[in-house]
């Protein structure tokens, strides 16, 4: 499968990783938006939230926690961060491998800016 997320997981392409375990992985992401800027996402490939599935909710819940922990990890518990899931085009979904960012680190703009 042609996802670099994938390989991401596989070691094919290298990440700076933050956190994995048996469902997921999180690492730094290449263009950072913010101070701290990490991507968490499921190891099993699914495209988006949009192709998820009930099955998929502990997965995803896993995720969350996980993003969660490297937030944390990070030193953002107490000035908080944001976690942001895009999909499809209208969103700005470049990488159709759900993935969640976790931005943080300074003051964040307003979603409606
Ligand atoms: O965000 C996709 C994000 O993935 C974007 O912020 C860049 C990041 N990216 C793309 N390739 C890599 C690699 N190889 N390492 C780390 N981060 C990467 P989206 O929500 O799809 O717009």
């Amino acid at each position: 499968m042609d996802c670099i997320f994938c390989k991401i997981v596989e070691g094919s392409i290298p990440s700076r990783k933050v956190y994995e375990d048996e469902h997921v992985y999180a690492f730094e992401d290449i263009q950072p938006q913010a101070p701290v800027h990490l991507l968490v996402i499921p190891k099993k490939h699914i495209a988006s939230m949009n192709e998820a599935e009930p099955e998929d909710a502990e997965l995803l819940g896993r995720v969350l926690l996980a993003a969660k922990k490297v937030a944390n990890d990070a030193g953002l518990a107490e000035s908080g961060y944001r976690l942001i899931n895009n999909i499809g085009k209208d969103s700005g979904q470049v990488v159709f491998h759900i993935h969640v960012h976790v931005l943080g680190g300074e003051k964040l703009g307003a979603l409606n800016a």
